[in-house]
């Protein structure tokens, strides 16, 4: 009896110890399990670290007494990505045909691991900060549309592997009806290991909007943030993000959105000073910009949030409530576009603000090569053209309307729905009138047609092409193209600065004074020298004042600077419009 007592007391307390230890080790085990659980179904789902490694982050970590300090990775970072293309013929067959379905390379994304390294970008500024230890938890809502299975994994993988446990609520995946077979059962199949990981699915095309806002209407979380299906978070991404929520609860934030290249995966953004934030152009478009001077002076160091006029859209962090507060999105909005200006454009005239927080990164795909994965149901221009209006109609003081109905003519009278609601959301909310936008959150932001003598296309009379930006940015090489009427490229104005000014921002500027010197776009300076331009009306050229050299198209693509010649056609320009006698 007493031998069977022993055993019997012995039992329960090893069942005790068993379970003392599985409680503890729960969260990692679940982790562990889902990981080995990805190789033993797939043997091809690459990770690059082995499961015991790779749960960093997801692990319940024990409560930090003094707060959270963010450390910097210093490993070098030599992460080989030639490792993974293509080795034969076929594969990069595969890789071309990849690119052309998706719009980025596919192929490659199927090779990479889903939690490849990726570099230490954050200045050093960021290594100083302190997060508190009860920072709000999150719910980050991923939507996609047939996005590539592993790009989509890499982003849910990235998101687990470097937020802290306790701050991950959950990740709801919306999928916007995507026609894709592996996105049904075999994406089912990947996450289920993955507790923290939950799907919901419309049942028809409802268009970005409203997946964000299933996604929203279905997250508990104190704080939402919203991602694109092609990311890749950095380490330390989350914490700063939360931290400025939990400061300002009215405050949106941005992580420092970084490139990933849609051809060859790479990272391509370098540490150092962020240099551009949102703001629009006279379509209203979102658009980036450098950062003005004053917003310069006014932060501290390079870690300090930027406010920003803008979102670009896809990656943004908010109070959850506040989110409904606000007026969540327009849900009469469709498929995709302006639903990120008109939430700015709320954010900043209704009582909050928007912010880039340059020490939290996320990579993004942006894609390429004039390929995209969805199309719209209606036809891009007709669904774009009505969420614009929606967003002009209700947030746009009647004073600058015209703006946008004088370079889109063809807008005026559309349908555009019914937008009371929204109206009725404004009254409510108290907002603030457009002008009061201009003036004090982009007050750097000129009106067309404000200080300018003539505005473009600008037309060669030899040619008949037009001057065109080629849609390149800064450094890029000016050219010559068919002219387009409302083509935002062409857009190119005479200033009462004697200045070629492209979008309020870039100049058209010439730094070699021989002839055959390249025009290039540079950022406007006001102070003459390689940006001078006089416009001779009598010859109709354009001449370079520093340089004394002509603007000349010597054939229908090429643009440079050649010893003036006033009886070459080829040197002759002609504006759209004249605003100056
Ligand atoms: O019908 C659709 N349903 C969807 O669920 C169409 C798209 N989507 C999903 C899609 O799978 C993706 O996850 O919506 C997301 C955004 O679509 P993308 O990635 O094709 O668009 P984008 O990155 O070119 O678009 C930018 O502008 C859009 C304007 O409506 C949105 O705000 C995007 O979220 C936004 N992306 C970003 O802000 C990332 C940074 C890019 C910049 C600048
Ligand atoms: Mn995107």
């Amino acid at each position: 009896r007493l031998f069977l007592l022993i055993v019997i007391i012995s039992c329960c307390l090893s069942v005790v110890i068993t379970f003392g230890l599985l409680l503890n080790t729960s969260t990692r085990s679940t982790i562990n399990s889902a990981l080995y659980y990805f190789q033993r179904h797939y043997n091809d789902i690459p990770f690059i670290h082995p499961p015991p490694n790779i749960d960093r982050g997801i692990v319940e970590e024990p409560k930090q007494q003094m707060g959270r300090k963010p450390r910097p990775n210093d490993q070098v970072y030599n992460f080989d990505l030639k490792r993974y293309h293509p080795k034969n013929e076929d594969e990069k067959k595969r890789e071309e045909e990849g690119k052309r379905k998706n719009g980025f390379n596919a192929f490659l994304s199927d090779q990479i691991p889903w939690d490849r390294p990726v570099p230490e970008l954050r200045d050093k500024s960021c290594f100083t900060q302190e997060y508190a230890n009860d920072l709000p938890n999150t719910s980050v809502v991923i939507i996609f549309h047939n996005e590539v299975l592993s790009a989509l994994m890499r982003t849910i993988t990235t998101v687990l592997l470097r937020s802290p446990a306790e701050l991950l609520h959950e990740i709801i995946l919306v999928d916007d009806f995507s026609e894709r077979e592996d996105l049904k059962g075999k994406l089912e199949d990947l996450i289920r290991p993955l507790s923290k990981v939950k799907l919901l699915r419309h049942a028809s095309r409802s268009g970005l909007i409203r997946a964000r806002l299933t996604g929203a209407r279905a997250a508990t979380g104190e704080v939402l943030i919203i991602l694109d299906s092609h990311c890749e978070c950095y380490e330390g991404w989350l914490e700063p993000l939360l931290d400025r929520i939990q400061t300002d609860r009215k405050v949106a934030v941005t992580p420092d959105i970084t490139t990933i290249d849609w051809e060859s995966l790479e990272h391509t953004s370098k540490p150092g000073a962020l240099s551009s934030r949102g703001s629009i152009d006279w379509s209203f478009a979102f658009k980036w910009k450098k950062i003005p001077g004053y917003e310069n002076e006014r932060r501290k160091t390079e870690g300090d949030p930027i406010r920003s006029p803008t979102m670009a859209g896809g990656l943004f962090g908010i109070d959850r409530r506040y989110f409904f507060e606000l007026g969540a999105y327009d849900e009469d909005m469709m498929i995709w576009g302006a639903e990120n200006v008109e939430i700015s454009f709320r954010l900043w005239m209704c009582g909050g603000s928007l912010e880039i927080v340059p020490c939290s990164k996320v990579g993004h795909i942006f894609r390429g090569g004039g390929n995209t994965i969805w199309t719209f149901p209606e036809g891009a221009d007709k669904t774009l053209t009505k969420n614009t209006m929606r967003l002009i109609e209700v947030w746009v003081d009647d004073e600058y309307k015209h703006i946008y109905y004088d370079k889109r003519p063809w807008a005026k009278g559309r349908d555009y729905g019914d937008i009371s609601a929204r109206l009725e959301l404004k009254k409510k909310l108290n907002c603030k009138s457009f002008k009061w936008y201009m003036e004090n959150v982009v007050p750097e932001l000129t009106l067309p047609g404000e200080n300018v003598a003539a505005t473009g296309p600008i037309r060669n009379l030899g040619t008949g092409n037009c001057i065109d930006t080629m849609g390149r940015g800064e450094h890029g090489e000016v050219g010559m193209y068919t002219c387009i009427d409302h083509s935002m490229n062409q857009d190119i104005s005479l200033t009462d600065l004697d200045e070629l000014q492209f979008d309020s921002d870039y100049c058209l500027d010439v730094s070699d004074h021989k002839s055959g010197g390249k025009v290039t776009l540079y950022s406007c300076h006001a102070m003459g020298g390689n940006q001078r331009w006089v416009y001779e009306k009598s010859t109709q050229q354009l001449i370079h004042s520093i340089s004394g050299n002509c603007l000349e198209s010597k054939d229908k693509d090429s643009l440079a600077l050649y010893p003036c010649d006033s009886t070459s056609l080829f040197q002759q320009w002609n504006f759209r419009a004249y605003h100056t006698p």
